[in-house]
């Protein structure tokens, strides 16, 4: 097994493709024998899927959006103390399915809650600890919504309208033309095997002084 930890989180709009290009992840991670552990936002830890439940829960009541803001970093607090820092500090790779790119595009652009305000609690919550790499499934919010509601009944989040998910889009692009070298965006409105070729041809060359190729 190779050691050596190294964060990497995977991001996009609902729809996008997550669950399916998370697997595609694993698979390349196995297949170069990399010793992973794969977790999630928010969630990862009991009491952070607790957080998650009463997140993504309907409630007769509406949730604040500084609520929303605010419960997501308690997970995340929880998550890292318990999860995400002692995994990276044995040496593993931690793949994390959403993380803190998804506060900036959905309170930040969807809800709207102050951008300096994620960032404080970030600074908080994380100290300098930021991923190494970051993958965004770009897809228009038409597609994706479509492809969910074939899917079943929609969470609260997933419940919002299209205009909300154009802005989650947007930051999402915004953050990875900041930050070039730390995200890869890939084109998901492409078939299946054709996103999967694209990823794997793309963590080959990113990953390649990690894998030692
Ligand atoms: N959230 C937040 O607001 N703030 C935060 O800081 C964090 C999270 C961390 C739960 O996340 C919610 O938390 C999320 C944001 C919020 N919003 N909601 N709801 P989640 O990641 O657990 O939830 P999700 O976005 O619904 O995850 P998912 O199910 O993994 O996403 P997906 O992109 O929809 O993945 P999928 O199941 O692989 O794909 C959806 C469907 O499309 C499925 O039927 C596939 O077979 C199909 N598919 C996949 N790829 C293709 C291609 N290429 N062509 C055609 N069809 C495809």
């Amino acid at each position: 097994m190779r050691q050596g930890g190294l964060f990497i989180t995977v991001e996009g709009v609902e729809g996008a493709g997550k669950s399916t290009n998370v697997q595609v992840i694993e698979d390349f991670l196995s297949e170069k024998n990399v010793d992973y552990v794969l977790t999630r936002e928010p969630g990862g830890t009991l009491i952070s899927e607790k957080i998650r439940n009463l997140l993504l829960r309907h409630h007769e009541e509406d949730m604040e959006a500084i609520t929303e803001l605010l419960l997501i970093f308690a997970a995340r607090a929880q998550h890292l103390s318990t999860k995400i820092r002692p995994k990276l500090a044995e040496g593993k790779l931690v793949l994390c399915d959403r993380f803190t790119d998804a506060t900036y595009a959905y309170q930040g652009a969807g809800r709207r809650c102050d951008l300096k305000l994620i960032g404080q609690l970030e600074n908080l919550v994380q100290g300098s600890l930021r991923p190494d790499l970051t993958v965004i499934l770009d897809l228009d919010p038409h597609i994706g919504l479509e492809r969910v509601r074939q899917r079943g009944q929609l969470d609260r989040i997933e419940s919002q309208q299209l205009e909300f998910f154009q802005r989650v889009r947007g930051a999402y692009l915004d953050i990875a033309s900041r930050e070039r070298d730390r995200c890869l965006v890939i084109d998901s409105s492409q078939t299946r095997e054709n996103v999967k070729n694209t990823l794997r041809n793309a963590l080959q060359e990113r990953m390649k002084d990690y894998l030692n190729e």
